[in-house]
């Protein structure tokens, strides 16, 4: 199906085709099952300036749009959802750098995040801070010329395998929201280690930890923007990030739409195949439909945020609602149309069942996204 993509863009799915069908497809089973980050993968990804796409040219980057970061990333999904979150997850911790961080922060960090040779993570979940970021404990308290942070991240996609981490911390508990700052934290800084990686239903790849804080000492020219700055900066992070979970949530859409399809016309059933049946014909068409109409709203989400539209955050958020739940529909029906064979780990749609749930959840739940695009809309209109 052609949807006008650029040179640059036709570019950048033949790679990503290449290190699905080459190096994501054999293993993808064996990851999940055995819950292995994907080192090796991840090289590979860097190594075809995939990093590149959203960091400015200045920082070795393509300088490429929010756009074909969702295009590499649905690509990448629809190989292995757990691989394409390692990949996106490393983007989301390096935005808040990119967003507001100073021209020496850049110098110091994107090169080499920019190259695949360093992985980014992004701390702003705890345990009693999820959809109410705003209520976050972990703190930092300046001494002389460092911030001590104490305190714990939790949930953290690419914990303890990334080797930098933006962390957001209150700095002034007095002024609530207003009082959290963000930080950027290597992986060696004293003080700062990991949790037990977390047991998952999906994305079994990737790996999830809890960031632990204990007189962790920060450089205080690691602070991102100025201290108070570091609520709005999530924010913006998040928007910016949003369009990438709609495009994996298309991504898996896809492959399990592909696989659904070629399995409707082999299986045979009261001799004859199974696509020759209305039943399985008006899903197929179901699902194929939803999975366009939410690759649509992704591409025009990532659009909006590149022209940095005033409506860019509410049709991000749109993009990751509708683009995960039709996800989580359009897999759960591949499973259907598989049958028994479709729940056996034998074959991939399950995994991709499993996969999917996250795309609901993660970046903001769905019910969080559905506040954002109604207070959008409320103070702003059309
Ligand atoms: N861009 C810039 N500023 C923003 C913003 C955005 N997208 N969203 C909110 N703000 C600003 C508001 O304008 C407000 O500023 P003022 O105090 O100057 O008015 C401030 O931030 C607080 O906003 P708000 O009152 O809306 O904050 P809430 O505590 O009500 O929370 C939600 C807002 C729920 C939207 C936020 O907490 C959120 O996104 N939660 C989900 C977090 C998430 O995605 N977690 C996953 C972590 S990564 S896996």
């Amino acid at each position: 199906m052609s949807y006008f993509y650029t040179e640059e863009q036709e570019m950048i799915i033949d790679i990503c085709n290449r290190i699905v069908r080459e190096k994501i497809n054999p293993v993808r089973s064996q990851l999940d099952e055995d819950e292995i980050f994907p080192t090796e993968i991840l090289s590979e990804i860097g190594r075809s300036d995939l990093f590149r796409l959203f960091i400015p040219e200045k920082w070795d980057g393509m300088g490429t749009g929010i756009l074909e970061v969702c295009i590499a990333t649905e690509i990448l999904s629809k190989g292995c959802l757990g691989v394409a979150t390692s990949y996106a997850a490393s983007g989301l911790g390096f935005l808040p750098i990119l967003i507001s961080g100073s021209d020496e922060q850049k110098d110091r960090y994107l090169p080499s995040l920019a190259s695949g040779g360093k992985i980014a993570a992004f701390g702003l979940t705890e345990a009693d801070a999820g959809s109410d970021a705003g209520s976050i404990k972990t703190k930092a308290k300046l001494e002389g010329s460092n911030y001590i942070l104490n305190g714990t991240k939790q949930w953290i996609t690419n914990g303890g395998e990334a080797d930098i981490y933006s962390v957001f911390a209150v700095t002034d508990e007095s002024k609530g929201i207003r009082g959290a700052s963000a930080f950027i934290v290597e992986k060696d800084f004293e003080g700062f280690s990991f949790g037990k990686k977390e047991k998952k239903l999906g994305i079994r790849a990737s790996a999830t930890r809890e960031l632990v804080f204990e007189n962790c000492i920060v450089p205080k020219e690691n602070l991102i923007g100025k201290e108070g700055m570091g609520f709005i900066i999530a924010m913006k992070t998040l928007d910016k990030s949003r369009p990438a979970v709609g495009a994996q949530a298309v991504g898996v859409a896809q492959a399990a739409l592909e696989e659904a399809l070629c399995y409707s016309k082999i299986r045979k059933q009261f001799g004859q195949a199974i696509s020759s049946f209305q039943a399985i014909q008006h899903m197929l068409a179901e699902m194929a439909t939803n999975t366009e109409a939410a690759r649509q709203l992704v591409y025009h989400a990532a659009k909006a945020v590149d022209s940095e539209l005033k409506e860019s955050s509410r049709l991000s958020a749109m993009a990751k609602f509708f683009a995960s739940d039709v996800a989580m529909k359009v897999t759960t029906d591949a499973v259907q149309i598989l049958g028994g064979y479709g729940y056996m780990r034998d074959y991939p749609v399950e995994k991709m069942m499993r996969d999917a749930k996250i795309t609901q959840i993660y970046e903001g739940t769905n019910q969080i996204q559905k506040n954002v695009i109604a207070l959008d809309l409320i103070k702003n209109g059309f």
